[in-house]
């Protein structure tokens, strides 16, 4: 849809919001395999995660205070936690003691108060067991028995995204991660696709379902038929400084994201805090590749954004306020 384009070529300003039950353990979102927890273990984080001060009214006004215009909000990374009230899994926060969906919670906030939300969605998954590969696990045992079923996983994932684009108004955006892992987790640009991800019927449905919507994918590829905009990851558009980077630029309109300390997901001990200059300078950049800068959070597990985040966001916002064009 191109006035969503047009919108979206000149939003500049995004939050990104990485937060599910990874976040009780403090170590960032890849956790699960990184300590190589198995799914039996991992599972008892459904009856941990109780983020009783969650909410959403003070996560949007924080992103609007900062002067950013829309919110890509994670509602299931690779750990396969559901952030919203889906039908198709028990694995979700329907579950936890809190037991309230936050996807609805922020969807309604945000259409109150006037800004865009965009939907993280991961395609890896490292809990179901019809998910038919290692999943980035670089050859740990998982715990997970051996019955991958393709079919079921692609019906699972259209029947979220379904949920997704029907129950939460209008979505400014899907933004797909973790498509590399048909690409035998090495990263290889040219490595060739082991799996049919289906991005032809899945981007249709989304298309039919919301024209409107927007639809990104972190594949670090140049983009596949279908595709609204063009993501980088810790890089600027055409940079390659983390290996993430290498696609070319695209005609469409572009993004990129960044992290405010090194960690996504809520990270106890990573205290390598970005300066309010750098955050600054990075998005003055962004904007001269004509990129939006999406810049990420990782709320703590009990729903509080952290004082470090919350502080520099403020200044962005301010220095935004005096010099940013409106
Ligand atoms: C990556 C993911 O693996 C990270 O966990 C994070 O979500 C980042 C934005 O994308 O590819």
């Amino acid at each position: 849809n191109m006035d969503s384009r047009k919108w979206f070529d000149s939003a500049r300003f995004g939050m990104f919001i990485h937060w599910g039950a990874s976040s009780v353990l403090g170590h960032g979102e890849w956790v699960m395999n990184q300590r190589n927890i198995q799914v039996p273990e991992y599972r008892r984080l459904i009856n941990i995660f109780n983020p009783i001060s969650f909410d959403a009214k003070t996560w949007v006004s924080t992103a609007k205070a900062a002067g950013m215009q829309y919110i890509t909000l994670i509602t299931r990374h690779h750990d396969g936690f559901s952030l919203w009230d889906t039908k198709q899994s028990d694995w979700s926060i329907m579950g936890t003691p809190y037991g309230k969906d936050v996807v609805k919670q922020m969807a309604d906030e945000c259409h109150r108060q006037g800004i865009k939300l965009f939907f993280y969605y991961s395609l890896l998954d490292w809990y179901r067991t019809d998910y038919q590969y290692e999943t980035g696990r670089t050859g740990k045992g998982t715990g997970r028995t051996e019955k991958s079923n393709w079919p079921s996983y692609i019906n699972f994932m259209k029947a979220q995204l379904t949920e997704l684009l029907t129950n939460y108004g209008e979505v400014a955006g899907i933004w797909f991660d973790g498509h590399w892992d048909q690409l035998e987790n090495d990263h290889n640009k040219t490595a060739v696709s082991k799996v049919d991800w289906k991005y032809d019927e899945i981007y249709s449905l989304i298309h039919r379902l919301q024209p409107q919507c927007l639809i990104s994918n972190n594949h670090h590829l140049a983009p596949i038929p279908g595709e609204d905009f063009q993501a980088f990851e810790k890089d600027l558009p055409g940079g390659n400084t983390t290996g993430f980077g290498g696609a070319s630029v695209s005609k469409l309109p572009l993004e990129t994201c960044e992290t405010i300390n090194d960690s996504w997901g809520f990270n106890i001990t990573d205290r390598n805090y970005k300066s309010n200059k750098a955050l600054i300078h990075y998005l003055v950049k962004a904007a001269g590749h004509n990129a939006n800068f999406l810049l990420n959070i990782g709320p703590m597990p009990n729903g509080v954004i952290q004082p470090e985040f919350t502080e520099r966001l403020n200044a962005m916002g301010q220095w935004l306020k005096q010099y940013g064009e409106t």
